[in-house]
Protein backbone atom coordinates (compact mmCIF):
# COMPACT_ATOMS: atom_id res chain seq x y z
CA UNK A 1 0.00 0.00 0.00
CA UNK A 2 1.61 3.20 -1.06
CA UNK A 3 0.94 4.28 2.42
CA UNK A 4 3.31 2.21 4.00
CA UNK A 5 5.91 4.34 2.29
CA UNK A 6 4.77 7.25 4.74
CA UNK A 7 4.59 4.55 7.82
CA UNK A 8 7.97 3.57 7.45
CA UNK A 9 9.26 7.42 7.28
CA UNK A 10 7.42 7.59 10.60
CA UNK A 11 8.88 4.25 11.93
CA UNK A 12 12.10 5.36 11.00
CA UNK A 13 12.48 8.57 12.01
CA UNK A 14 10.56 7.98 15.67
CA UNK A 15 13.05 4.75 16.33
CA UNK A 16 15.84 6.08 14.66
CA UNK A 17 15.73 9.31 13.76
CA UNK A 18 19.08 12.11 15.28
CA UNK A 19 18.07 13.48 18.11
CA UNK A 20 17.68 17.58 17.82
CA UNK A 21 16.32 20.67 19.70
CA UNK A 22 14.49 22.46 17.51
CA UNK A 23 13.50 26.07 17.13
CA UNK A 24 9.70 25.56 18.84
CA UNK A 25 11.86 23.80 22.09
CA UNK A 26 9.49 20.74 21.89
CA UNK A 27 12.54 19.06 19.86
CA UNK A 28 11.89 16.14 17.04
CA UNK A 29 13.61 12.89 15.69
CA UNK A 30 14.66 13.27 12.27
CA UNK A 31 15.42 12.07 8.74
CA UNK A 32 17.16 14.13 6.11
CA UNK A 33 16.08 13.25 2.62
CA UNK A 34 13.19 11.07 2.23
CA UNK A 35 11.62 10.59 -1.07
CA UNK A 36 7.63 8.91 -1.42
CA UNK A 37 6.04 8.29 -4.69
CA UNK A 38 2.69 8.38 -5.30
CA UNK A 39 0.52 7.22 -8.75
CA UNK A 40 -2.41 9.69 -9.76
CA UNK A 41 -3.13 7.56 -12.64
CA UNK A 42 -5.94 5.64 -11.58
CA UNK A 43 -7.60 8.81 -10.17
CA UNK A 44 -6.88 8.01 -6.83
CA UNK A 45 -5.35 11.01 -4.11
CA UNK A 46 -2.90 10.47 -1.27
CA UNK A 47 -4.98 10.78 1.20
CA UNK A 48 -4.17 9.45 4.86
CA UNK A 49 -6.13 6.48 6.47
CA UNK A 50 -4.65 5.21 9.29
CA UNK A 51 -5.79 8.25 10.89
CA UNK A 52 -8.73 10.92 9.89
CA UNK A 53 -7.90 13.81 8.16
CA UNK A 54 -9.82 17.06 7.59
CA UNK A 55 -9.76 17.17 3.98
CA UNK A 56 -11.93 20.43 3.78
CA UNK A 57 -9.84 22.25 5.71
CA UNK A 58 -6.74 21.00 3.59
CA UNK A 59 -8.75 22.10 -0.15
CA UNK A 60 -9.95 25.64 1.72
CA UNK A 61 -6.16 26.07 2.48
CA UNK A 62 -4.87 25.83 -0.99
CA UNK A 63 -7.89 27.87 -3.21
CA UNK A 64 -6.53 30.03 -0.04
CA UNK A 65 -3.12 30.22 -0.84
CA UNK A 66 -4.59 30.43 -4.84
CA UNK A 67 -6.62 33.67 -3.76
CA UNK A 68 -3.11 35.41 -2.62
CA UNK A 69 -4.59 35.99 0.40
CA UNK A 70 -2.37 35.90 3.62
CA UNK A 71 -4.66 36.62 6.40
CA UNK A 72 -6.28 34.14 8.83
CA UNK A 73 -9.70 35.93 8.64
CA UNK A 74 -10.93 33.95 5.35
CA UNK A 75 -9.65 30.78 6.65
CA UNK A 76 -11.26 31.15 10.17
CA UNK A 77 -14.65 32.12 8.67
CA UNK A 78 -14.97 29.02 7.50
CA UNK A 79 -13.86 26.92 10.25
CA UNK A 80 -10.39 26.51 9.53
CA UNK A 81 -8.36 26.32 12.08
CA UNK A 82 -4.66 25.40 11.22
CA UNK A 83 -2.85 28.80 10.78
CA UNK A 84 -4.45 30.61 14.42
CA UNK A 85 -1.73 29.43 16.57
CA UNK A 86 0.71 31.74 15.16
CA UNK A 87 -0.86 34.91 14.86
CA UNK A 88 -2.68 34.07 18.05
CA UNK A 89 0.94 33.42 19.55
CA UNK A 90 2.19 36.87 18.54
CA UNK A 91 -0.52 38.78 19.96
CA UNK A 92 -0.51 36.78 23.45
CA UNK A 93 3.52 37.86 23.45
CA UNK A 94 3.01 41.72 22.32
CA UNK A 95 0.53 42.40 23.99
CA UNK A 96 0.75 39.76 27.26
CA UNK A 97 -3.27 39.08 27.56
CA UNK A 98 -4.35 36.04 28.19
CA UNK A 99 -6.57 35.44 25.27
CA UNK A 100 -7.77 31.79 24.46
CA UNK A 101 -8.37 30.68 21.10
CA UNK A 102 -11.74 30.45 20.46
CA UNK A 103 -11.74 34.11 21.99
CA UNK A 104 -9.20 35.15 19.27
CA UNK A 105 -11.00 33.78 16.53
CA UNK A 106 -14.03 35.57 17.25
CA UNK A 107 -12.46 39.24 17.45
CA UNK A 108 -10.67 38.10 13.99
CA UNK A 109 -14.13 37.30 12.75
CA UNK A 110 -15.88 40.08 14.61
CA UNK A 111 -13.57 42.84 13.78
CA UNK A 112 -12.39 43.52 10.11
CA UNK A 113 -9.48 45.72 12.12
CA UNK A 114 -8.41 43.54 14.18
CA UNK A 115 -8.29 41.30 11.76
CA UNK A 116 -6.18 43.15 9.18
CA UNK A 117 -3.47 44.21 12.15
CA UNK A 118 -3.10 40.79 14.02
CA UNK A 119 -4.40 38.16 11.64
CA UNK A 120 -1.94 38.74 8.62
CA UNK A 121 1.06 35.94 8.33
CA UNK A 122 3.42 37.93 6.38
CA UNK A 123 4.18 37.57 2.46
CA UNK A 124 3.14 34.11 2.62
CA UNK A 125 2.65 30.93 0.34
CA UNK A 126 0.09 33.06 -1.12
CA UNK A 127 1.65 36.40 -2.10
CA UNK A 128 4.27 34.65 -3.26
CA UNK A 129 2.62 32.06 -5.68
CA UNK A 130 0.40 34.86 -7.61
CA UNK A 131 1.70 37.63 -6.55
CA UNK A 132 5.52 37.86 -6.29
CA UNK A 133 6.82 41.29 -6.47
CA UNK A 134 8.31 43.00 -9.37
CA UNK A 135 10.08 45.88 -9.61
CA UNK A 136 11.04 48.14 -12.15
CA UNK A 137 14.15 50.64 -12.19
CA UNK A 138 12.77 54.33 -12.44
CA UNK A 139 16.01 56.12 -12.07
CA UNK A 140 20.01 56.11 -11.17
CA UNK A 141 19.62 53.01 -7.73
CA UNK A 142 15.77 53.86 -7.79
CA UNK A 143 13.06 51.26 -8.31
CA UNK A 144 9.24 50.93 -7.82
CA UNK A 145 7.16 48.33 -6.91
CA UNK A 146 4.86 47.51 -9.73
CA UNK A 147 1.62 47.00 -8.75
CA UNK A 148 0.70 44.03 -9.97
CA UNK A 149 3.51 40.99 -8.97
CA UNK A 150 3.99 38.38 -11.25
CA UNK A 151 1.26 35.16 -10.74
CA UNK A 152 3.51 32.36 -10.85
CA UNK A 153 0.35 29.78 -10.86
CA UNK A 154 -1.08 31.67 -14.15
CA UNK A 155 2.46 31.58 -15.77
CA UNK A 156 2.87 27.58 -14.86
CA UNK A 157 -0.34 26.64 -16.42
CA UNK A 158 0.31 28.97 -19.61
CA UNK A 159 3.48 27.08 -19.94
CA UNK A 160 1.46 23.82 -19.30
CA UNK A 161 -0.75 24.50 -22.19
CA UNK A 162 1.98 25.78 -24.54
CA UNK A 163 5.27 24.12 -23.93
CA UNK A 164 4.53 21.36 -21.99
CA UNK A 165 8.35 20.24 -22.55
CA UNK A 166 9.67 22.35 -20.90
CA UNK A 167 11.82 21.83 -17.56
CA UNK A 168 11.09 25.08 -16.15
CA UNK A 169 7.86 24.47 -14.95
CA UNK A 170 8.34 25.75 -11.81
CA UNK A 171 6.79 27.72 -8.71
CA UNK A 172 7.66 28.67 -5.05
CA UNK A 173 7.42 30.64 -2.24
CA UNK A 174 10.62 30.72 -0.91
CA UNK A 175 11.46 34.54 -1.84
CA UNK A 176 14.76 35.29 -0.04
CA UNK A 177 14.66 39.40 0.37
CA UNK A 178 10.97 38.40 1.98
CA UNK A 179 11.57 35.58 4.30
CA UNK A 180 11.97 37.68 6.94
CA UNK A 181 8.83 39.37 7.33
CA UNK A 182 7.10 35.79 7.21
CA UNK A 183 5.38 34.04 10.50
CA UNK A 184 6.99 31.25 8.74
CA UNK A 185 9.37 30.76 5.79
CA UNK A 186 7.43 28.01 3.66
CA UNK A 187 8.02 24.45 4.26
CA UNK A 188 6.53 23.63 1.15
CA UNK A 189 8.68 25.86 -1.08
CA UNK A 190 9.12 24.21 -4.61
CA UNK A 191 6.80 22.56 -6.70
CA UNK A 192 8.14 21.36 -10.02
CA UNK A 193 5.96 20.01 -13.12
CA UNK A 194 7.02 17.48 -15.86
CA UNK A 195 4.75 16.34 -18.84
CA UNK A 196 5.68 12.73 -20.34
CA UNK A 197 2.60 10.93 -22.86
CA UNK A 198 0.31 13.61 -21.99
CA UNK A 199 0.89 13.14 -18.39
CA UNK A 200 1.35 15.41 -15.68
CA UNK A 201 3.71 14.76 -13.12
CA UNK A 202 4.77 16.66 -10.02
CA UNK A 203 8.11 16.69 -7.40
CA UNK A 204 7.23 18.55 -4.04
CA UNK A 205 10.35 19.83 -2.33
CA UNK A 206 9.55 20.46 1.26
CA UNK A 207 12.28 22.22 3.17
CA UNK A 208 11.29 21.30 6.54
CA UNK A 209 8.21 18.37 7.44
CA UNK A 210 6.00 17.60 10.49
CA UNK A 211 5.01 14.15 9.71
CA UNK A 212 2.29 14.09 12.38
CA UNK A 213 0.27 16.79 11.31
CA UNK A 214 1.64 19.02 8.51
CA UNK A 215 2.40 16.02 6.17
CA UNK A 216 -0.93 14.47 5.49
CA UNK A 217 -2.34 17.75 4.46
CA UNK A 218 0.89 18.81 2.26
CA UNK A 219 1.02 15.50 0.71
CA UNK A 220 -2.72 15.45 -0.23
CA UNK A 221 -2.98 19.41 -1.55
CA UNK A 222 0.41 18.69 -3.57
CA UNK A 223 -1.78 15.97 -5.74
CA UNK A 224 -5.28 18.31 -5.72
CA UNK A 225 -3.00 20.61 -7.17
CA UNK A 226 -2.07 18.26 -9.75
CA UNK A 227 -5.35 17.16 -10.41
CA UNK A 228 -6.49 20.84 -10.68
CA UNK A 229 -3.22 21.81 -13.25
CA UNK A 230 -4.16 18.81 -15.26
CA UNK A 231 -7.76 19.71 -15.43
CA UNK A 232 -6.72 23.53 -16.23
CA UNK A 233 -4.38 22.72 -18.75
CA UNK A 234 -6.22 19.33 -20.81
CA UNK A 235 -3.71 17.03 -19.38
CA UNK A 236 -3.79 13.11 -17.33
CA UNK A 237 -2.86 12.92 -14.08
CA UNK A 238 0.83 11.18 -13.73
CA UNK A 239 2.63 10.96 -10.57
CA UNK A 240 3.39 12.95 -7.54
CA UNK A 241 6.61 12.58 -6.00
CA UNK A 242 7.73 13.93 -2.65
CA UNK A 243 10.76 14.92 -0.97
CA UNK A 244 11.26 15.88 2.30
CA UNK A 245 14.33 17.30 3.33
CA UNK A 246 14.45 17.71 7.66
CA UNK A 247 11.56 15.45 8.06
CA UNK A 248 10.39 14.89 11.43
CA UNK A 249 7.90 13.38 14.21
CA UNK A 250 7.67 15.80 17.45
CA UNK A 251 8.49 14.19 20.58
CA UNK A 252 5.42 14.84 21.65
CA UNK A 253 3.91 12.68 19.12
CA UNK A 254 5.10 9.32 20.18
CA UNK A 255 1.06 7.92 21.00
CA UNK A 256 0.54 9.06 17.25
CA UNK A 257 2.84 7.16 15.84
CA UNK A 258 2.44 4.18 17.81
CA UNK A 259 -1.38 4.09 17.28
CA UNK A 260 -1.05 5.37 13.28
CA UNK A 261 1.66 2.14 12.95
CA UNK A 262 -0.81 -0.20 14.93
CA UNK A 263 -3.71 0.39 11.64
CA UNK A 264 -3.87 -1.44 8.69
CA UNK A 265 -3.66 1.75 5.74
CA UNK A 266 -6.87 1.45 3.31
CA UNK A 267 -6.95 1.94 -0.12
CA UNK A 268 -6.95 5.66 -0.86
CA UNK A 269 -10.02 7.76 -2.22
CA UNK A 270 -10.99 8.70 -5.58
CA UNK A 271 -11.25 12.19 -6.69
CA UNK A 272 -13.40 14.05 -9.02
CA UNK A 273 -14.38 17.27 -9.92
CA UNK A 274 -18.11 19.06 -10.39
CA UNK A 275 -17.31 21.17 -12.68
CA UNK A 276 -14.23 22.84 -15.00
CA UNK A 277 -13.81 25.81 -13.37
CA UNK A 278 -12.74 28.75 -15.64
CA UNK A 279 -9.39 28.93 -14.44
CA UNK A 280 -6.93 28.01 -11.19
CA UNK A 281 -8.37 30.83 -9.27
CA UNK A 282 -12.17 29.98 -10.01
CA UNK A 283 -12.09 26.41 -7.73
CA UNK A 284 -14.68 26.39 -4.92
CA UNK A 285 -14.56 23.45 -2.17
CA UNK A 286 -17.64 22.08 -3.46
CA UNK A 287 -15.92 21.61 -6.59
CA UNK A 288 -14.05 18.68 -5.35
CA UNK A 289 -15.90 15.27 -4.65
CA UNK A 290 -13.94 12.58 -2.45
CA UNK A 291 -15.50 9.63 -2.72
CA UNK A 292 -14.41 5.55 -0.64
CA UNK A 293 -12.87 7.92 1.74
CA UNK A 294 -12.91 5.77 4.88
CA UNK A 295 -10.28 6.76 7.22
CA UNK A 296 -9.29 4.91 10.98
CA UNK A 297 -10.30 7.32 13.85
CA UNK A 298 -9.41 10.87 14.36
CA UNK A 299 -6.38 11.42 16.63
CA UNK A 300 -5.31 14.91 18.26
CA UNK A 301 -2.01 15.41 18.60
CA UNK A 302 -0.36 19.28 19.48
CA UNK A 303 0.94 21.35 16.77
CA UNK A 304 4.49 23.07 17.85
CA UNK A 305 4.83 26.67 17.33
N1 LIG B 1 4.00 23.94 12.55
C1 LIG B 1 4.28 22.68 12.95
N2 LIG B 1 5.04 22.47 14.01
N3 LIG B 1 3.77 21.61 12.30
C2 LIG B 1 2.95 21.78 11.24
O1 LIG B 1 2.49 20.77 10.64
C3 LIG B 1 2.61 23.08 10.81
N4 LIG B 1 1.76 23.28 9.77
C4 LIG B 1 1.32 24.47 9.48
C5 LIG B 1 1.90 25.67 10.09
N5 LIG B 1 2.88 25.41 11.10
C6 LIG B 1 3.17 24.15 11.49
C7 LIG B 1 0.19 24.64 8.51
N6 LIG B 1 -0.51 23.40 8.33
C8 LIG B 1 -2.44 21.37 11.43
C9 LIG B 1 -2.38 20.82 10.16
C10 LIG B 1 -1.75 21.50 9.12
C11 LIG B 1 -1.16 22.72 9.38
C12 LIG B 1 -1.22 23.26 10.66
C13 LIG B 1 -1.84 22.58 11.69
C14 LIG B 1 -3.17 20.69 12.55
O2 LIG B 1 -3.12 21.10 13.68
N7 LIG B 1 -3.91 19.62 12.26
C15 LIG B 1 -4.69 18.91 13.25
C16 LIG B 1 -5.99 19.60 13.53
C17 LIG B 1 -6.77 19.86 12.30
C18 LIG B 1 -7.99 20.75 12.52
O3 LIG B 1 -8.23 21.24 13.62
O4 LIG B 1 -8.70 20.96 11.54
C19 LIG B 1 -4.89 17.50 12.75
O5 LIG B 1 -5.19 16.64 13.56
O6 LIG B 1 -4.76 17.26 11.54
P1 LIG C 1 10.58 25.50 10.85
O1 LIG C 1 10.24 26.75 10.11
O2 LIG C 1 11.45 25.76 12.05
O3 LIG C 1 11.10 24.41 9.96
O4 LIG C 1 9.21 24.98 11.49
C1 LIG C 1 8.11 24.68 10.71
C2 LIG C 1 7.41 23.45 11.24
O5 LIG C 1 6.16 23.32 10.60
C3 LIG C 1 8.13 22.16 10.93
O6 LIG C 1 7.83 21.21 11.95
C4 LIG C 1 7.49 21.70 9.62
C5 LIG C 1 6.07 22.11 9.85
N1 LIG C 1 5.23 22.36 8.66
C6 LIG C 1 4.86 21.30 7.85
O7 LIG C 1 5.24 20.16 8.05
N2 LIG C 1 4.03 21.57 6.81
C7 LIG C 1 3.56 22.82 6.54
O8 LIG C 1 2.82 22.99 5.57
C8 LIG C 1 3.96 23.89 7.36
C9 LIG C 1 3.50 25.27 7.08
C10 LIG C 1 4.79 23.62 8.40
Amino acid sequence: HPEQQYLDAMARAWYGGDERVDRTGVGTRSLFGVTMRFNLSDGTVPLITTKKIFWKSAIKELIWFLSGDTNIRPLVMQNVHIWTDWPLDKYRKATGEAIDRDAFEQRIIDDPAFAAEWGDLGPVYGKQWVDWPRYTQVGDGLFRREEKGINQIAELVEMLRTNPSSRRLIFTGWNVPELPGMALPPCHMTYQYHVAGGRLSGILYQRSCDLGLGFPFNIFEAAVLIRMLAQQADLEPGELVWMGADTHVYSNHGHLVEEQLSRTPRAFPRLTFARRPSSMFAYAPEDFVIEGYDPHPHIKAEVAV
